[in-house]
């Protein structure tokens, strides 16, 4: 977060830049590293996005709104669906659109199926690459595949990166100031994100959660904030409820003598005292509920739209 205020030197510019991409190609990382805060939640596992995550950005006399989207894959189930819906939808709103791949694994099958749906969708809309994870790869290699990923689509830039290391990411950022359109400004320019500070609570848990957890399980359960409570004394009180599918996931997520759902509990109010610069009580209680992959209102509390998924 900016303490000081911006004067605008000249007219502002203000634009939504979509990040897609396969599962786990670093959209979430470099989301939070352009806001400079941690917005979305990252693990080592796929689909670990499940919404569109709003980031704001200021750059001079620009402010970029950067659309975290869920990963693109071919969706199974209903969730999956929806997912991908709620990605393409982000593409299809933004003024630019930055597809990520990642350095070491190339130009997968994943990677073509997107391509095509780009050609489809986004018309001629601004599209730019980013092959991120250049940590993980040798220099030379890195020629070639932008030379590939260029013949099979007419990006706009290509951009080699480190989400997580910021190599290369105030170049894009420079890049996609200039790309977005003059206008005034859509948010405060302290502001960062744009989600609900219920619903980021709820995603901080469900980190925590399939960083601990293994196999489905992490793709099994949701996170909701069921109460939020400002104490006088400036901390908060949260409740959020974990749903889980089925009655045999409770144990595991609760751990042997409840040793789990502690850690997870502690790890998650400490990311949210970071986020938010202060106290909180954060209290997880699980829930059994079986259909809840079938249950409009829990999609709705995730943000997104249960009829995407039909
Ligand atoms: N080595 C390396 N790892 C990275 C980089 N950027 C992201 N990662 C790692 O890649 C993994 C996935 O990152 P995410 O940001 O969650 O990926 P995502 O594209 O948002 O994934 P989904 O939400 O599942 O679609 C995490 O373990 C990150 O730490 C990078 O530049 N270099
Ligand atoms: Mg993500």
């Amino acid at each position: 977060m900016t303490d000081e205020t911006h004067t605008p030197k000249g007219p502002t510019r203000a634009g939504f830049v979509a990040l897609i991409g396969e599962p786990n190609a670093g959209k979430s990382t470099l989301l939070n590293r352009m806001v400079g805060a941690k917005v979305s939640i990252v693990t080592h596992k796929v689909q670990t996005t499940r919404a569109r995550i709003r980031g704001v950005a200021m750059a001079d006399d620009a402010q970029i709104v950067f659309v975290d989207t869920p990963g693109l894959f071919r969706p199974r189930r209903r969730l999956d669906r929806a997912m991908v819906a709620a990605a393409w939808g982000g593409a299809a709103d933004a003024d630019v659109v930055v597809l990520l791949i990642e350095a070491h694994r190339g130009k997968t099958p994943g990677v073509d199926a997107i391509l095509e749906n780009l050609r489809e969708r986004i018309g001629k809309r601004p599209v730019a690459l980013a092959i991120n994870k250049i940590d993980r790869v040798k220099a030379e290699n890195l020629l070639a595949l932008s030379q590939e990923m260029n013949e099979a689509f007419p990006f706009e830039r290509t951009f080699m990166i480190s989400a997580e290391r910021g190599y290369g990411t105030e170049d894009l950022k420079a890049w996609l100031a200039s790309m977005v359109p003059e206008g005034p400004w859509l948010y405060p320019e302290d502001q960062i994100a744009d989600l609900p500070m219920r619903m980021i609570a709820a995603e901080m848990t469900r980190e925590k959660l399939t960083l601990r957890l293994h196999q489905e399980l992490p793709y099994e359960l949701t996170v909701e904030t069921e109460a939020w409570e400002e104490r006088p004394d400036g901390s908060a009180r949260v409740d959020q409820i974990i749903y889980v599918a089925r009655e045999g996931h409770r144990g595991i997520v609760l751990g042997k003598g409840g040793e789990t759902i502690k850690a997870v509990g502690q790890a998650a109010r400490q990311d949210l005292e970071e986020f938010m610069g202060r106290k909180v009580h954060l209290f997880l209680t699980v829930k059994v509920k079986e259909n809840w992959l079938e249950d409009p209102e829990r999609y709705g509390e995730m943000g997104l739209d249960f009829r995407d998924g039909a």
